[in-house]
């Protein structure tokens, strides 16, 4: 039997129903957003990754950093003998975690909306790794997941920081749907980026190099090209602030000038105000405090919590 299976749970035009219900809800609200999911076509994914290495963001790095260090004592923790990652993407932080699990793993179970991400990360994950099988779930894991039957303890884990993309009332939701993928001896491994000085937050989501620019600007790409808008990027600038009470980052484009956009597959016109502001992600920085109280919520307690070594990330590990 092959050691890689992969199953789709997300209908193959899941995505063009969803994108078209995003960008009618959000360009006809008022402030408009758009929800940072649509950053990631090929482009956009490129863009990230190219983000991942600026020397401006510090996460990736941050977090890699302690995977590398903790990945023993996460694995010794938890036992796991399934591990579920969420938002996987290339896998390419979580192979500290499955190669200290081995040889007691028996599972990966990635899940990601791109299957081009998942195939490609199996295939270089398999050939070194004999024993180990893959699951693969295509799949939007913010809708609640069914997990294949493959032995505990399960561990789920949830890295980057993207529960920093959630709004809080999301984050409950999401939390919620995590708990319940769980029993008792299983665990949740989360990655959130911490609260720190504006300028190096600041920085992070607005680099000198101006990849952080593109990457938000790419979201205009995707509705031109998806849903045969006119949006022109150049007409928008690149906004990165720091939202003090909120504790998250907000990237906006903001018009230039007063201009129109044409989405003729929604039937729409969309007027901006010259200096008009889109909001197009939140990224929420958080404290230990928040985690804990965020899990405890959904009846999961904060037992372990690791950062790097200058403070600036942390991982957490929570069980039922
Ligand atoms: C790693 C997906 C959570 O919020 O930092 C990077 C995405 N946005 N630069 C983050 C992102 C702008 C990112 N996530």
């Amino acid at each position: 039997m092959s050691p890689f299976q992969l199953t789709r749970t997300l209908a193959a035009d899941a995505a063009g129903a969803d994108l078209r219900a995003d960008v009618l809800h959000g360009l006809t609200r008022s402030p408009k957003e758009l929800p940072p999911k649509w950053f990631y076509d090929a482009r956009g994914s490129e863009l990230f990754e190219e983000i991942t290495r600026l020397p401006e963001y510090y996460p990736t790095r941050a977090e890699r950093e302690i995977l590398a260090a903790r990945a023993p004592e996460i694995a010794a923790a938890t036992g796991a003998r399934t591990l579920v990652e969420l938002g996987s993407g290339s896998s390419e932080k979580t192979r500290f975690l499955i190669d200290a699990l081995l040889p007691g793993l028996d599972t990966y179970v990635p899940v990601d909306v791109s299957e081009s991400a998942l195939t490609g990360a199996a295939e270089s994950l398999l050939a070194d790794r004999p024993g180990l099988w893959v699951h693969a779930l295509v799949a939007d894991f913010t809708r609640g997941l069914a997990l294949p039957g493959t032995p505990g303890p399960r561990l789920v884990a949830f890295l980057g920081g993207t529960i920093g993309n959630l709004l809080p009332t999301e984050r409950h939701t999401f939390l919620r749907s995590v708990r319940a993928m769980l029993t008792p001896g299983d665990a949740l491994l989360l990655g959130t980026d911490l609260v720190k000085d504006e300028a190096t937050l600041v920085a992070a989501y607005d680099d000198a190099s101006g990849v952080t620019a593109e990457f938000n600007k790419n979201v205009l790409s995707v509705i031109d090209r998806e849903l045969g808008a006119d949006a022109d990027p150049a007409a928008f600038d690149h906004v990165a602030v720091w939202d003090a009470e909120r504790e998250w980052i907000e990237m906006r484009l903001r018009a230039r000038r007063a201009l129109t956009v044409k989405i003729p597959e929604l039937d729409l016109v969309v007027p901006f105000a010259a200096g008009e502001e889109m909001r197009t992600e939140v990224s929420a920085k958080f404290r230990q405090a928040g985690v804990r109280k965020e899990l405890a919520a959904v009846g999961l307690e904060l037992t372990r919590w690791w950062t790097d070594s200058e403070d600036r990330f942390a991982l957490s590990l929570a069980t039922v």
